[in-house]
Parts: structure tokens; C-alpha cells; sequence
């Protein structure tokens, strides 16, 4: 019997984004972190892929888990909130992976305040997907499935 072992896809979420849902629905939309979550989880079945979705509200512990998915991850979907546009310690922990990397905001950054118009991360991901909403991590996983087949 074969036992097929789907890929592994780190989907990391920084600060603010356990908030989903509670407020603020113009700019983010009115679905929950854990709702999103599920549905990503679901996706990833269909294409063969398996999911780990985490959220912290620290810094350091992205950056661990960056380098986790380092050792462990066949790709990488990262939505870092506010450290995107602060973090060099994140940016740095990005920079030596090897594996696919794909930035996502719920929101279209580049419309938004100066402050959210630079990503330190940018430069360090295969791509960048903004202003799409939670469907910006289901094009983020479905591009991923692509790369790794
Ligand atoms: O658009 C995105 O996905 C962001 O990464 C979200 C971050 C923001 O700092 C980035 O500039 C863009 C913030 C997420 C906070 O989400 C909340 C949702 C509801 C209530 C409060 C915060």
C-alpha cells in the first residue's frame, strides 16, 4: 500500500488578526480568523496539500516559526500585520528559505496609509497578494499547489 504524505503549506498570521470579525469589517471583512482557517483547511484537502494555520500576536515567535517551516514546510503563505512594515528581524528570518513564499494582506496596503505602502518582507517572497480579502490566502494556496507539482 502507498500512503501518499501530502506537502506541508505554514500559513502564519501576526498581531491583530485573532481580532478578525470583532470589528472593523469595511476594512478586513466580517470573517473570523478561525473561519478563514477552515476553509483554508478545506482547500488544502482538495488539492492534495495539508495545512498548519497559526497566529501569534509575538514577534518572536514568527520568526521561530519561520524558521520551522525552514526545516519543515514545503511552502510558506505569511499575512505578518503590522510587522510588515516593521520587522527587519522578520524580513531577515525570511530571507535564507528556500521554499516558496507568499505574502498576503486582507487589505490593498498600497491604498491605505504611507506607513503600510513599504513591506520589509516583499523582497523576500515569490509573490504578494493584497486587497483581496480572506480569498487572498485560497489564490495564495491554489498558486502554491501549482509551484509544488
Ligand atoms: O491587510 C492586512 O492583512 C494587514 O496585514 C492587517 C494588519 C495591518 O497592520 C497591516 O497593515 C495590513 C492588521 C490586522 C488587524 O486586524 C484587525 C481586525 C479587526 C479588528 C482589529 C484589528
Amino acid at each position: 500500500m502507498v500512503v501518499r504524505k501530502d506537502k506541508t503549506v505554514f500559513v502564519l498570521n501576526g498581531p491583530n488578526l485573532n481580532l478578525l470579525g470583532t470589528r472593523d469589517p469595511k476594512t478586513y471583512g466580517t470573517k473570523t480568523l478561525d473561519e478563514i482557517a477552515a476553509g483554508l483547511e478545506k482547500k488544502a484537502k482538495k488539492l492534495g496539500l495539508s495545512v498548519d494555520f497559526r497566529q501569534s500576536n509575538q514577534e518572536g515567535d514568527l520568526i521561530d516559526w519561520c524558521q520551522e517551516a525552514g526545516k519543515k514546510a514545503n511552502a510558506l503563505i505569511i499575512n505578518a500585520g503590522g510587522y510588515t512594515h516593521t520587522s527587519v528581524a522578520l524580513r531577515d528570518a525570511l530571507e535564507p528559505l528556500s521554499i516558496p513564499v507568499i505574502e498576503v494582506h486582507l487589505s490593498n496596503i498600497h491604498a491605505r496609509e504611507a506607513f503600510r505602502r513599504t513591506s520589509l518582507l516583499s523582497e523576500h517572497a515569490d509573490a504578494v497578494i493584497a486587497g483581496l480579502g480572506p480569498g487572498g490566502y485560497d489564490f495564495a494556496l491554489e498558486a502554491i499547489a501549482q509551484k509544488l507539482t
